[in-house]
């Protein structure tokens, strides 16, 4: 095929000559694309492309799902199991036998010796709902800790707090069909064209067919930004401010809903009350959005005919993160705008099953969005795995961001690590580095073992990834996705699956638990138990998901029954008055006072830090640092810096800088540009020994989710530019 100039340097695609296409959903971002694998007639696998009746994508893919194929050869795969008795020792191939038998018995040593809280587990948004739901028995059911949390509690942990808090229980209401339908879209703290390309083409489309204004709040001019109506560049961490000033204006002006309110939400008086303390003018010396901006905004947002609030982690990542989700719900029900079609409440997740690990792997409650506080929804777990309801604690343990210190502290000794990598994606790394070394027992199970926890391990359980294996995955707008395996596992690695299948042999010898044998087995598992709930799937299957091209929840077996076809499942959640998941069906509004607790530039460390993500990177960098087309992009770390400060500093475009904060200190190169404020600077925290040494990371008091976004730093010049390059190269091995 011939591209652009037809007679000079015509670009060729080659025939990769594809046999065969094997079905599934991509595995790094949350907006769920449907993609089909292609294995060429050697059986190698050689190419992908996206699927085009997929009602996500329709056929369209970003840059990393185009090359996902190459995760399964690419460098640093582990293919064995490897285990060592001191970490300062080399590591021994071991069989899966040895391995598994060892990590056993030092959970059940590690136990025995301090009691059973002492050994924790932290998990994952990256496996599949049927892993997740095996680890959550293995883990409740069997080795009994209540430490046992995932990484999600970086990422959506706040929206979760915020949704329970708000509506009574998790769960997004809308769905990516809400942007052909709104009359006013306001976009916090996400920036879609790098994060969620897809859903930004979603959303694109319908703007371009229907026009309606975009507002997008976020302190950095994101891609997002560039494209918006309207944007307002908060100050960092101050959301609550500003959202509490559009209601301000939204009740001063008689704006709000008053049926809507009346029908479906309680504690109107006590939220008038709170917002009353917020006039524009007050509230600008805070959030730094003018009087004019703010009316003007909550004009156009209230008197839209359907108006909707999406957000990322800009609000989730704050230690008002909880309480944001929370005013954006409030703005929400004030204004009548859930569970229409385009009037919504919308948390973009994250990783490619954040909500499949929300709704069953356990991590905070039981399966199916169960309390652990609630007895009568412990005696139906117990029940359905035939096990004691008291062996199950009565509250839910510690979060992910407690673990580590009480790993300082000296409370916990123990450590199982599931596809997460705390030694680049956790706060204040030099911390977690003491911490991880304190550990009498470390075992990390992950595809790669190259990854930075490695090194403190004293077990490797070497893991398939993607689709090596087979299972489903819900996406940001609940949407259940099937994952069909392409190929063997890379060397001796199993499936997720198949590895807590097989330690939880080691914990049930009286077999006291049955454990079903196949993904199959265990989706039917969870089938049964979402009957009569929220997020009820009884009516779907492998099978049925898969020529679907995925299914939102709710989609129930009288569904099936009755023939709804094509079976496209629940759109959008609470839908009918007051339905909301309290007893009495009502949302609740919570008044939010805002507290200035954040750590701020000041004369010692004078710039904001921000951080986030990039395009062509996932994460850190485990799986994109190793594919060619993604990783030359952004080999290094950089820092976005304007280039008013760089020249006050005496910094020039692209030359090594050290940053410092009160925790420690990265060197990055500087990129000069004005998508940041004079005092602010953005640093993608892709990168291991780079922004997270920097990050204090302070907890929101809700959801434990650290402020990864609002912390405060100093920038010096390096003089010897040619040993910073040195050292950037020799530290960056992929
Ligand atoms: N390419 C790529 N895509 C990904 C990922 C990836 O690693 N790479 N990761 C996935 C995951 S797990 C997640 S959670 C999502 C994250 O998706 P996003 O949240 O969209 O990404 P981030 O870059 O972390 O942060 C978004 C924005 O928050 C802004 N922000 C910072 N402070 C504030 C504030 O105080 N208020 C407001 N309103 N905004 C603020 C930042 O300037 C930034 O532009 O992306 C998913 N998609
Ligand atoms: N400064 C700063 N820090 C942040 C953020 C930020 O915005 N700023 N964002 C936070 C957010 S939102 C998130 S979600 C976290 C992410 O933080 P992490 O979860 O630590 O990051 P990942 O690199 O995605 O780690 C996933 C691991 O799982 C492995 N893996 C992939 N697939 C499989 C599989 O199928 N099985 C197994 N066993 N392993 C697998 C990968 O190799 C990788 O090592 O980072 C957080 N940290
Ligand atoms: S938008 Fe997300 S789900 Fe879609 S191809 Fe890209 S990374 Fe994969
Ligand atoms: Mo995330």
């Amino acid at each position: 095929m011939l591209f652009g100039r037809k007679q000079k340097n015509p670009i060729k695609i080659a025939d990769k000559k594809i046999t065969s296409w094997t079905y599934a959903t991509c595995g790094y971002c949350s907006t769920g694309c449907a993609i089909e694998i292609g294995k060429n007639e050697n059986d190698e696998v050689v190419g992908t492309r996206g699927v085009g009746g997929a009602d996500v994508n329709r056929g369209k893919l970003c840059v990393k799902g185009i090359f996902e194929h190459e995760l399964f050869d690419a460098a640093g795969r582990g293919d064995t199991p490897l285990m060592r008795e001191q970490t300062n020792q080399d590591f021994k191939k071991t069989s899966w036998d040895d391995a598994l038998d060892h990590t056993a018995s030092e959970i059940k040593r590690i136990q025995e010796k301090y009691g059973r809280d002492s050994f924790a587990i932290v998990s994952t948004g990256q496996i599949f709902t049927e892993e997740f739901y095996t680890l959550g028995k293995l883990t409740r059911g069997l080795i009994g800790t209540n430490n046992y949390d995932g990484n999600t509690t970086l990422c959506m942990a706040s929206a979760v707090s915020g949704y329970k808090r708000s509506f009574g229980l998790d769960g997004p209401p809308g769905c990516y069909e809400d942007f052909s339908h709104t009359d006013c879209l306001m976009a916090w703290g996400s920036n879609l064209p790098e994060q969620h390309p897809i859903i930004y083409w979603r959303m694109k489309e319908a703007k371009e067919q229907r026009d309606f204004p975009l507002i997008v709040i976020d302190p950095r001019v994101t891609m997002l930004a560039q494209f918006a109506d309207i944007h307002l560049a908060v100050n960092p961490g101050t959301d609550v401010v500003l959202q509490n000033a559009l209601m301000h204006v939204i009740f001063d002006e008689g704006l709000e809903d008053k049926a809507y309110i009346k029908a479906n939400t309680k504690g109107i008086k006590a939220l008038r009350e709170e917002v009353a303390k917020y006039d524009p003018t007050t509230a600008y010396k805070i959030c730094g959005i003018d009087e004019d901006t703010i009316r003007n905004v909550a004009r156009l947002y209230a008197n839209a005919g359907t108006a909707m609030n999406i957000w990322t982690m800009g609000i989730n990542q704050s230690t008002h993160g909880s309480d944001g989700v929370v005013g954006l719900n409030n703005l929400s029900l004030i204004t009548g705008n859930i569970g229409k079609p385009g009037g919504t409440s919308l948390s973009i997740t994250g990783q490619c099953n954040a909500m499949g690990t929300r709704e069953w792997s356990s991590c905070s409650g039981l399966p199916g969005y169960r309390y652990l506080e609630n007895a009568d929804e412990r005696q139906e777990i117990a029940d359905f795995w035939g096990i004691e309801e008291s062996f199950f604690p009565k509250k839910r343990g510690m979060a992910q961001t407690d673990i580590f210190p009480a790993i300082e502290t000296g409370e916990i000794k123990g450590l199982w690590l599931v596809a997460t990598n705390p030694m680049t994606s956790m706060a204040n790394t030099p911390r977690i580095r003491k911490i991880l070394d304190k550990l009498e027992f470390l075992v990390v199970q992950d595809a790669y073992v190259d990854m930075e926890c490695v090194e403190y391990a004293h077990t490797f359980l070497p893991a398939a990834v993607w689709a090596e294996k087979e299972g489903v995955m819900t996406n940001t707008e609940r949407r259940v996705n099937m994952i069909r395996k392409v190929t063997e596992p890379v060397g001796e690695s199993k499936s997720d699956f198949d590895i807590f299948n097989e330690l939880a042999t080691r914990f049930n010898s009286e077999k006291k638990i049955v454990f079903p044998e196949t993904p199959a087995g265990a989706f039917e598992e969870m089938r049964e138990l979402s009957k009569g709930r929220l997020l009820d799937i009884s009516g779907m299957s492998h099978e049925l998901i898969e020529k679907s091209r995925g299914i939102q929840w709710p989609y129930t077996e009288e569904q099936l029954a009755n023939g709804e076809a094509p079976p496209k499942g629940g759109k959008r959640l609470y839908t009918e008055p007051a339905t909301f998941s309290f007893a009495d069906g009502l949302a609740k509004l919570i008044p939010l006072p805002f507290i200035d607790n954040n750590e701020r530039p000041d004369a010692a460390f004078p710039f904001w830090l921000n951080s986030g993500r990039l395009v062509e990177h996932f994460h850190t960098r485990t799986r994109t640092g190793k594919v060619g087309n993604n990783n030359k992009y952004s080999p290094i770390p950089f820092m976005e810096i304007s280039p008013d400060a760089a020249k006050e500093l005496g910094i020039e475009h692209q030359s090594y800088v050290r940053c410092v904060s009160r925790r420690g200190d990265a060197v990055v190169m500087a990129m000069l540009t004005h998508r940041v404020a004079k005092d602010a600077v953005f640093i993608p925290f892709h990168f291991f020994d780079c922004v997270n040494r920097l990050t204090l990371g302070l907890l929101d008091p809700h959801s434990r989710q650290p402020a990864f976004k609002q912390g405060a730093i100093r920038i010096e010049k390096i003089e010897d530019q040619e040993a910073a390059a040195r050292m950037n190269k020799e530290m960056r091995t992929y």
